[in-house]
């Protein structure tokens, strides 16, 4: 009896699962929640769940993504070792070969043509320290002016915007809970339910609370859905709608004058240009009725608190920078900033939007919002570096500028990490021309996307799971995501990877790091007394889930919650109003006879940006695993398409094919196709290449096509 007795607890033992804990941070979007993967281990099998973790922005809260987010970073086709391209083929080398070989095309490449001869794309996806360091490892290591990043895709037009109404530039101006305090909330061209589904219980607290909330989109979409007013406008017509808005304000008497007078200057330009704008034309233009314009300005205008949110509906425009000051323009003469349940939220996008806009991965900044053209800037940076401050290079251009660089001959090299351009930038097929043009290509990738393939040589980095950094999420709250399991196969953090290659070309003394807290407390000097000041946030502080808000400026401050409280950044502590015009500088594209529709772009809930991540996960591209084309079921039936039968989309600069999808939930003269596939469903082969003038984003939301049935 004993026997059997003991026999059958160690067959119950063998089966008994054990459990492992990985605390992290979701990879994707820019919540950044906080979660714990769960391995359970049985003799048959390893299985994962994820689990929210308590902190104070997701509060929990999990959405399908983060809950699946594991599986691509367990998928077999994880690139483990470093690939080198020979006869057309990758081949796996030792980091040894790869990095020489790096090395030695670089020095060719800047001998013969010089330092500007190689660039940097770098990415919003890494963390603090990779962004810094990336814009150390352009200036220092290349000393070339060419760096750029995926993020002037993202948040490039709400950055400037902020930067010159306000002086700087941080997403959202309060803290998140203040949604709730909100009585009337703007959604401006933001699908928060399908793209930060985490947050959305702030907005429907906020409804609850009885706030009205307004949302601006040419499609009904799981956000739209919460307004109480919806205006369906014309794709791009935003600036002119915020004018429509802002006359309406203005000719009712509803400004905040004594906000105006004390707080901003260019008010009297604005109003000015405003007397001479008519509504009609406004209401025409934007296609939304006079009788809804004036329900929107005066029910903002007259509640107590009232917050505006955009998002890439509002900036991925031709005059996306200026489109969002003028939203701006509407806060400041209404008075709705600065304080509690008022303010300003530019929905960040990428999981490190935030950070990774501030520490000098851009062309034309240093670490802190600092600026590469300013010279004083210029001597604190080079002296943290231990450089000269006349070798530290000048300004470059713009990710997609750099690109028609490589086009044009003058770039020959570029090293690129966490980012898929030929898929995420605009006419993507001449994006696709050019980087085949250039001599040497170097990836830095955890996967073999369309980029990637095209890559001379492939170096393999760690995911989310792997690697550990600071990451400031959208609301500007810094937070530490500690590395939960080791590299597989050979793969390397990217900060080590920059280093390397550092380290190969001769720069070693200005790139030893043991530990991502090493150069953590670099940025920390290296952000000091500049906008974005880091320099009160150490790793320890940020133990625990809490995260800290900067600025920050010393080891005792709290962080900063709410801005603007007393005075605005500029010098004379004022924000600054502009004038806006309907009509952008750089003209969009406009339905004509051959392309009779707008086509818009953006995303779904399951698919991450490219999809190159999220392709891979089973659970993910189940929900769908090919792109579609929503198409207002009237206009379908004028040009024969039927419902969910393939179709041939064209615009000026090339052709897809993807699947109709019929819904009553768009504009008549729009068509929506999601960015996150690749090749012949690659949307960026349509999209028009026209950049904004100020801030150098393109127009991914206004293109002309035409569609026509392959169902014969
Ligand atoms: N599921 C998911 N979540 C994501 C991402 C993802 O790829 N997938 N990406 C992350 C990133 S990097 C970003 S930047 C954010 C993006 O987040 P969002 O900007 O919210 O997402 P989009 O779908 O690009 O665009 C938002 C809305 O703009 C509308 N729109 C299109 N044209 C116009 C226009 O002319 N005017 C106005 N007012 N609206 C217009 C679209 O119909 C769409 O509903 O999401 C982040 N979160
Ligand atoms: N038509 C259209 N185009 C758009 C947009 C749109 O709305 N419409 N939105 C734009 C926006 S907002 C954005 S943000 C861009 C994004 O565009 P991309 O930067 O091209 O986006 P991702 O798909 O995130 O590419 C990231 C790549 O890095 C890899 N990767 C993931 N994590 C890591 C990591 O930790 N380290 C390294 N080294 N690699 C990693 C992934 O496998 C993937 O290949 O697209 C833009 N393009
Ligand atoms: S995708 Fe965004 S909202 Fe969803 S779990 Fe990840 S960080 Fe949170
Ligand atoms: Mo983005």
């Amino acid at each position: 009896m004993a026997d059997m007795l003991l026999s059958y607890f160690r067959e119950k033992q063998k089966y008994t699962q054990k459990e492992k804990v990985y605390p992290t941070q979701c990879p994707f979007c820019s919540v950044q929640c906080k979660m714990q993967l769960v391995e359970q281990t049985s003799v048959t099998r390893k299985s994962y769940r994820t689990v929210g973790l308590m902190n104070p922005t997701s509060k929990g809260r999990l959405c399908i993504k983060g809950l699946n987010a594991h599986q691509h970073t367990f998928h077999t086709d994880r690139i483990t070792h470093p690939l080198l391209k020979k006869d057309g083929e990758f081949v796996e080398v030792s980091w040894d070969v790869a990095l020489e070989y790096i090395a030695k095309n670089i020095h060719d490449i800047q001998n013969e043509h010089g330092k500007n001869a190689m660039s940097v794309y770098g990415s919003a996806s890494i963390t603090n320290e990779e962004a810094y360091l990336m814009g150390k490892f352009a200036r220092v290591a290349l000393q070339t002016k060419y760096i750029d990043y995926n993020g002037r895709l993202c948040m490039s037009a709400a950055a400037s915007a902020g930067a010159q109404t306000f002086g700087m530039d941080r997403g959202l101006t309060n803290r998140l809970e203040e949604v709730m305090y909100a009585e009337c909330i703007i959604l401006a061209g933001t699908n928060i339910a399908e793209c930060q589904p985490t947050i959305m219980p702030y907005f429907e607290q906020a409804k609850e609370n009885g706030a009205f909330i307004i949302a601006i989109d040419p499609r009904e979409t799981a956000t739209t859905k919460l307004a109480d007013l919806h205006l369906k406008l014309k794709p791009g017509t935003d600036a002119a709608l915020a004018n429509g808005l802002l006359k309406i304000i203005i000719d009712e008497k509803l400004m905040d004058e004594s906000f105006i007078e004390n707080r901003s200057n260019g008010y009297a330009e604005v109003a000015r240009h405003l007397e001479d704008l008519s509504l009609d034309e406004i209401s025409e233009k934007t296609g939304i009725v006079r009788k809804d314009l004036y329900r929107a300005a005066v029910t903002f205008a007259k509640k107590a608190t009232g917050m505006i949110l955009t998002a890439r509906g509002v900036e991925q425009q031709t005059d996306g920078s200026l489109a969002v000051r003028n939203f701006l323009n509407i806060l400041i003469a209404t008075g709705k900033i600065g304080k509690q349940g008022c303010g300003y939220g530019a929905i960040t996008g990428q999981s490190n939007g935030q950070g990774a806009r501030e520490h000098g991965q851009k062309a034309d900044q240093l670490p802190g919002y600092r600026s590469i053209e300013n010279d004083e800037h210029r001597t604190y940076i080079a002296d943290v570096w231990g450089v000269e401050e006349p070798d530290l290079p000048r300004k470059g251009v713009s990710a997609f500028e750099m690109i028609q660089k490589m086009d044009q001959g003058e770039i020959k090299g570029l090293f690129l990490l966490c980012s898929n351009p030929i898929v995420s930038n605009p006419n993507a097929r001449f994006v696709k021309k050019a980087l085949k043009k250039i001599d040497f290509l170097v990836a830095v990738d955890l996967f073999m996307s369309e980029t990637a393939k095209l890559a001379d040589v492939i170096l393999p980095t760690t995911s989310y799971l792997e690697d550990e950094g600071t990451m400031t999420n959208l609301e500007g709250r810094v937070t530490l995501r500690e590395a939960a399991k080791s590299a597989p196969g050979e793969a390397r953090h990217d900060w080590q990877i920059i280093c390397d290659v550092a380290k190969a070309l001769g720069k070693e003394q200005f790139f030893s790091y043991s530990c991502a807290e090493e150069i953590f407390n670099e940025l920390r000097l290296a952000s000091k007394g500049g906008i974005a000041d880091y320099s009160g946030i150490t790793y320890n502080r940020l133990r625990g889930n809490e995260g800290i808000l900067w600025p920050c400026p010393s080891e005792e401050h709290p962080g900063t919650g709410r801005l603007f409280e007393e005075s605005f950044a500029h010098a004379d502590g004022k924000a600054l109003m502009v004038v806006v015009p309907n009509e952008p500088m750089i003209v969009k594209e406009k339905p004509c006879a051959e392309y009779p529709l707008y086509l818009t772009t953006g995303r779904v809930m399951a698919h991450y940006l490219t999809g190159v991540q999220t392709r891979k996960s089973s659970s993910l591209a189940a929900r769908h695993f090919e792109s579609f084309m929503e198409i207002h079921p009237e206009t379908a039936k004028q040009m024969n398409i039927t419902d969910q039968t393939l179709v041939r989309i064209s615009s000026r600069r090339g052709s897809i094919v993807v699947r109709s999808k019929w819904t009553a939930t768009i504009r008549k003269d729009t068509v929506f196709v999601p960015f996150h596939w690749d090749e012949s469903q690659n949307v960026n082969r349509l999209v028009e290449d026209k950049l904004d003038p100020t801030c150098r984003m393109p127009g991914f939301k206004v293109s002309a096509v035409q569609v026509e049935t392959l169902d014969s």
